[in-house]
């Protein structure tokens, strides 16, 4: 018999919540990595008494190493080659179904072989999970690299109950049709009980697919589908409940760093090192072509060209995280963005007033937050964006009464949020006109505005999320006699 220890939860996601740091002399540490999944999940982690397991890449390629304990959490690496991170995850992952899922705002690639690797790895994320998972377990798998994952593990291990939570936007059938493989990954994604999403429409969307594509009926929020014989991965009968449970901030501990002395000395820093301007603009992603950078410097750079800002009173701080660089469309995106930024500043800047600051740098919770102190107008405009939270996070930090946030309506946050500025960041003119009604508003208005938004992010931070997530996932596929039945506060 094997002693090896099993757990009542799990969660499977692409990567493992810690990054690998190399010391000099050959020694390392691990230390937890930022991002919005790490920082969503700390907090359901805190809360499972019984300990968990976290199956996912450990962040470099080759050998995995050895699972090992944070804290009460075991981590369980999963290996992937060089050729395997290439395939599967910017290959078929970045460069198929990310731009498939967001509107095909460029052009996905299709290549079989890239599938083949996705479907290698999604089984080997299964076996993974069935390891580690004790009889009776709950299982969360998360995001678009791992749709194939439910139906592997229901297939070994019926004993489970598996949720899956997409990050991302589910696109409309009539784009997610052009996917060579959409039978697969349909079917893979109904070995799961629950499915959460970020927005009602793309619930909705999945359930359009399933129908159009499977020819499944959908009840409600129920998917009913008859299953097959041809002996196929998820050939079985499923009925699954798809869901909207839109992901937010842990806002109490988000506040209470924005509040800190140290972050507060740091916003008056940053604002004297930018030369006390009136007004400071703030732009924050990961340089991604969803985003909506270029239009958005686009909106920027005529706003200083027609004289209705001047970079002596206004200036635009730009800071795009560096993202997914061996892929051709982030390098393309990138010398763009520079060449707009060079141009536009070389064009309407004066010494000592610079119109944009470019940062094309990562930073610590810290900074985000002094820079989010420092923000007036937050501009939030994504052409096509999962939730976003960035505006959750700049409208919590801003509890000073202070700030204002500009919101395209293609993000999930939007449908939250509708107390913010809200534009369509393809409408330059549009996108122009509600950036200076951001800034002219007077101070009330926008006050009335930043406590509604700050006040539902409070109200439904990412430990209730969390909850109503788990509990969907258990009542599934009937809903929960009460939303957020579990971790409700
Ligand atoms: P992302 O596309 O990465 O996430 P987002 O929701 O904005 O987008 O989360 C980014 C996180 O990274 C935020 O917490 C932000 O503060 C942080 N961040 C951004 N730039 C940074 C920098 N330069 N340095 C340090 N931190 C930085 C995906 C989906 C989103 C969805 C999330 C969560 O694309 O739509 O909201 O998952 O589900």
């Amino acid at each position: 018999m094997s002693s090896r220890q099993t757990y009542d939860f799990v969660i499977a996601a692409n990567r493992l919540p810690v990054d690998r740091h190399v010391h000099p002399d050959g020694s390392y540490e691990w230390r937890t990595a930022p991002g919005g999944l790490v920082t969503a999940m700390e907090s359901v982690m805190r809360g499972w008494e019984s300990g968990a397991a976290w199956v996912g890449w450990a962040g470099f390629p080759g050998e995995a190493p050895e699972p090992f304990d944070d804290g009460k959490l075991r981590l369980h690496p999963v290996p992937l080659s060089g050729k395997e991170l290439s395939d599967y995850y910017e290959g078929f992952s970045n460069d198929t179904l990310w731009p498939l899922y967001h509107d095909v705002i460029v052009a996905p690639t299709f290549h079989r072989s890239w599938y083949t690797c996705y479907r290698e790895i999604n089984q080997r994320f299964a076996d993974a999970i069935c390891e580690v998972a004790a009889e009776g377990a709950t299982v969360w798998v998360h995001d678009y690299q791992l749709q194939l994952v439910p139906a592997m593990v229901r297939d070994q291990r019926p004993d489970l109950r598996i949720g899956w939570f997409n990050h991302i936007p589910f696109p409309p059938v009539e784009l997610f049709a052009q996917l060579p493989w959409r039978e697969s990954v349909l079917r893979g994604l109904l070995g799961a009980d629950f499915l959460g999403f970020q927005r009602p429409d793309d619930a909705r969307n999945f359930g359009r697919a399933c129908r159009a594509v499977l020819g499944a009926t959908t009840k409600g929020e129920k998917v009913e589908w008859v299953g097959t014989d041809d002996g196929r991965l998820g050939a079985a009968p499923r009925t699954v409940r798809a869901a909207a449970v839109p992901i937010s901030i842990d806002a109490s501990g988000f506040r209470e760093l924005a509040d800190s002395p140290e972050v507060t000395a740091r916003a008056a820093e940053i604002r004297a090192s930018l030369g006390d301007p009136e007004v400071v603009l703030l732009g924050v992603d990961r340089l991604d072509y969803t985003k909506g950078i270029r239009h958005r410097l686009r909106a920027i750079g005529e706003l200083f060209e027609d004289g209705e800002i001047a970079p002596d009173q206004v200036t635009f701080v730009q800071v795009a995280t560096p993202s997914r660089e061996r892929v051709e469309a982030y390098r393309t995106l990138r010398e763009q963005i520079e060449g707009m930024v060079g141009r536009i500043n070389g064009d309407v800047s004066h010494l000592g007033a610079t119109a944009i600051h470019y940062l094309h740098q990562s930073y610590g919770r810290e900074e985000m937050a002094a820079l989010f102190r420092v923000a007036d107008v937050m501009l939030v405009t994504p052409l096509r964006d999962g939730m976003n939270l960035v505006a959750k996070e700049y409208v919590t930090a801003r509890h000073d009464g202070g700030g204002a946030l500009v919101l395209s309506e293609f993000t999930g946050a939007a449908e939250e949020m509708p107390q913010a500025y809200r534009c369509n960041p393809h409408d330059i003119a549009g996108l122009k006109e509600t950036i200076l009604r951001a800034i002219r508003a007077d101070p009330e208005e926008k006050e009335r505005r930043m406590r509604s938004l700050r006040r539902r992010v409070r109200k439904h931070d990412v430990q209730s999320w969390a909850g109503d997530f788990l509990a969907g996932l258990e009542a599934a596929p009937e809903r929960p006699s009460r939303s957020g039945a579990k971790g409700d506060s």
